[in-house]
């Protein structure tokens, strides 16, 4: 929940401070968590994608460099450091630790330099962006460790400013010609660049890294230099060779690292769970006990003061032990909002239930068919979740390891931005355009038009959801959003979007109406095939979310009923085909639906009318036409399935208003029909 190096909701500076709180280890499941991505095969590529850069499984080797002072005397502690490139330790330069490393934190004490160093890196804030991006600086501690196999080289250890405490073991060495945060560091206090790894067509004595480190990309172009005994190896197999002698040496060993680290439940704060603890002097921390749960918010809390309510209020903490009974004192921290969403979906099978979760009924419902929500919570709230359904499967509470089998995560919805020359937002429902210029409604300033983004009420640039219903209707706003983009895509509200939406409305109102009265006989094959035709996409579609494909169906079949009217195609075809358009919109637009089916005559409410089930035979896309010939001479045609059977080739030829006609009441002597290519009535 922090955003930058800022509080997502307050936008208050994140400062380090050290502070005993609660932590959920999710650490132990991150391999698992990691691997089971894999089986999540109905969940989009990029969520997984972002869980696993998250989970940030790496490996690497963990080892330890001799450390001596500046006069060559071998200090008794080693530096440990973490690496996943140990193929370049002959390109090593420096080492570097973060400033709240051990080593850095003691030598301040007694270093007023290096002291200023630490609190000047603790400003950049916790922001990996921010450190990213941030200069590359380092202090000179004064030590130097030596390389592990060339004792007679020196490595300056500093403390930088890009190395993070949080990550491996808080310390690295450096190899500038190979990795780009080093080169900056190394360009910056003139240290060695020694290329380690080049192209295999390379000459190893003329090659050279300027200001782009040379970074190897996965595969076998590339060889080892400059390196003694590993020169002419792959990256692989110095790596290899490297971890096995550390090894051997006794100063290292392999080691999977991940970047995801333990979650940090407690909030400091009055509204959320309280953590059901209580601390005891004597007992240390004792689990309130069952009876007594859940422990609830004192509601005489006030706010006149900073920092956490809980804390400052005058009894609620102060409790006796549920083990000895001596005085202690209830933890005032609360539970972070994401334990809460962490298991819902568990809860949601059983609501009744006086247990938190049935198992039985987490087994009967369980996983989530469709889960969807809004790609913010890739790495959070769905990442907490797995963590907790795998922890309730070990607690015993469900026997389903992952939550959510399929996820869709559906785009926002964007505006334009409005913005008076003194710098204020203005709302679009305020904004009205004059001869191609835009002003305030009120006071005619004009307007500039910004960037279109994410509805915020900070930049006003929001529609009222309760204007856009007064003006159009519920019906019209859904229809305008399904309609316009693919749901997974961020949607930009329009006026014109959404007065196209209005005018479809209109039209599918007066053809169904038209629809009702028609008298039309002319052949409606066509048009019974574009309904099914029709049907079976959008079922598809619906089933897909693909709405807005869904509606480009609905959109065409309209053309075609519309058409239809037009040619006076028989009736009973343009009822079934506008019936089966209403019970197509019906999800999307509900209350349109109701009115034109009841107008369709019918009793049932489309709410309890299963959804219709397309005609294969009319589906199907092997029509032929087949030409009508009366006496030999050509009268019509019609579209039938290829291969239709003789007898029903004849019958539905006979029924042709065009055929009635001609034959004027006689009855023919003998029909031909040529399969699938011509009909000949002999009269
Ligand atoms: C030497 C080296 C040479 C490295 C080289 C990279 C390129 P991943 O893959 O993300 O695990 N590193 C290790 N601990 C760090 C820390 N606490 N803060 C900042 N950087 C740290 O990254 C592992 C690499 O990140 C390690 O490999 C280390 O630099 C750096 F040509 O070691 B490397
Ligand atoms: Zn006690």
């Amino acid at each position: 929940q922090v955003i930058d190096g800022r509080g997502w909701r307050s936008g208050a500076m994140v400062e380090k401070r050290e502070l005993a709180q609660w932590f959920l280890k999710i650490t132990a499941y991150s391999d698992e968590l990691l691997a089971a991505l894999d089986g999540l095969d109905k969940w989009p590529e990029k969520v997984r994608l972002m869980q696993r850069n998250w989970i940030g499984r790496s490996e690497g080797l963990r080892f330890s460099f001799a450390l001596e002072d500046a006069q060559g005397h071998l200090l008794d502690e080693r530096l440990t450091v973490y690496t996943t490139r140990h193929d370049t330790i002959f390109g090593a330069s420096f080492c570097a630790v973060s400033a709240d490393h051990e080593l850095a934190k003691r030598l301040s004490e007694l270093n007023a330099g290096l002291a200023a160093f630490r609190r000047e890196v603790a400003a950049l804030g916790t922001s990996e962006e921010n450190i990213e991006k941030a200069e590359k600086k380092g202090y000179a501690l004064g030590l130097y460790a030596r390389h592990p196999f060339r004792p007679e080289v020196k490595l300056p250890v500093y403390a930088a400013n890009f190395v993070l405490m949080g990550y491996g073991e808080g310390a690295i060495f450096g190899c500038p010609a190979h990795d780009q945060r080093d080169l900056d560091f190394a360009r910056k206090y003139g240290l060695p660049v020694v290329p380690v790894v080049a192209p295999k067509e390379a000459d190893a004595a003329a090659f050279t890294v300027g200001n782009e480190a040379f970074i190897e990309k996965e595969g076998d172009q590339t060889r080892l230099i400059n390196s003694d005994f590993l020169n002419g190896m792959s990256v692989p197999q110095a790596k290899e060779d490297v971890a096995r002698r550390f090894t051997e040496m006794g100063i290292g060993e392999r080691r999977v690292n991940f970047r995801l680290r333990d979650w940090g439940v407690s909030r400091q704060r009055y509204w959320g769970c309280p953590i059901p603890v209580v601390h005891c002097g004597s007992c240390g921390v004792i689990p309130v006990p069952k009876a007594q749960l859940p422990v609830t918010l004192p509601e005489d809390v006030t706010f006149d003061k900073p920092g956490n309510p809980l804390e400052h209020h005058p009894t609620w903490k102060h409790v006796d032990c549920p083990h000895c009974g001596k005085p202690a004192r209830r933890e005032t921290d609360t539970f972070d909002t994401f334990i809460d969403s962490s298991w819902y979906y568990a809860r949601f099978c059983s609501p009744q239930a006086d247990v938190p979760v049935s198992e039985a009924a987490g087994r009967y419902w369980l996983p989530v068919d469709q889960y969807i929500g809004g790609v913010e919570h890739a790495i959070l709230h769905l990442l907490y979740s797995r963590f907790y359904a795998r922890a309730m499967v070990r607690t015993g509470h469900e026997n389903r390891e992952e939550p959510f089998a399929s996820l869709f995560t559906q785009g926002m919805v964007i505006h334009e931005t409005f913005k008076t020359a003194g710098g204020d937002w203005v709302l679009p429902a305020d904004a009205i355009q004059q001869d191609g210029a835009w002003h305030h409604a009120a006071t005619g300033e004009p307007l500039t038009v910004g960037g279109v983004e994410k509805m915020s009420k900070s930049k006003k640039n929001v529609v009222d959801p309760e204007a856009i219903i007064a003006q159009y209707g519920a019906d019209t706003a859904r229809w305008f959003m399904l309609s316009d983009t693919p749901p997974e895509r961020d949607i930009e509200w329009t006026d014109a979007g959404a007065e196209n939406a209005w005018r479809f409305t209109q039209r599918i109102w007066r053809y169904v109406n038209e629809a009702i009265v028609s008298t039309g006989t002319a052949d409606g094959l066509a048009l019974r095939q574009l309904a099914h035709r029709s049907l079976a996409a959008v079922t598809d579609n619906l089933n897909g979310l693909r709405f807005n494909s869904a509606i480009a169906r609905i959109y065409e079949l309209a053309n075609g009923l519309g058409t239809a009217l037009q040619n006076k195609v028989s009736g009973e075809a343009m009822r079934e085909a506008a019936g089966l358009m209403v019970l197509m919109c019906a999800p999307m637009m509900p209350h349109l639906a109701e009115a034109c089916w009841k107008a369709l005559g019918h009793t049932t409410p489309v709410v309890a009318t299963a959804w219709p089930k397309a005609d294969p035979a009319l589906v199907a896309d092997d029509s032929v036409t087949v030409a009508i010939q009366i006496n030999g001479k050509r009268r019509d045609e019609m579209q039938i399935a290829k291969g239709m059977p003789q007898t029903e080739v004849e019958a539905l030829a006979m029924s042709l208003p065009s055929v009635q006609k001609s034959l004027d009441g006689k009855a023919p002597r003998r029909i031909i029909v040529v399969q699938d290519r011509i009909v000949n009535i002999v009269v």
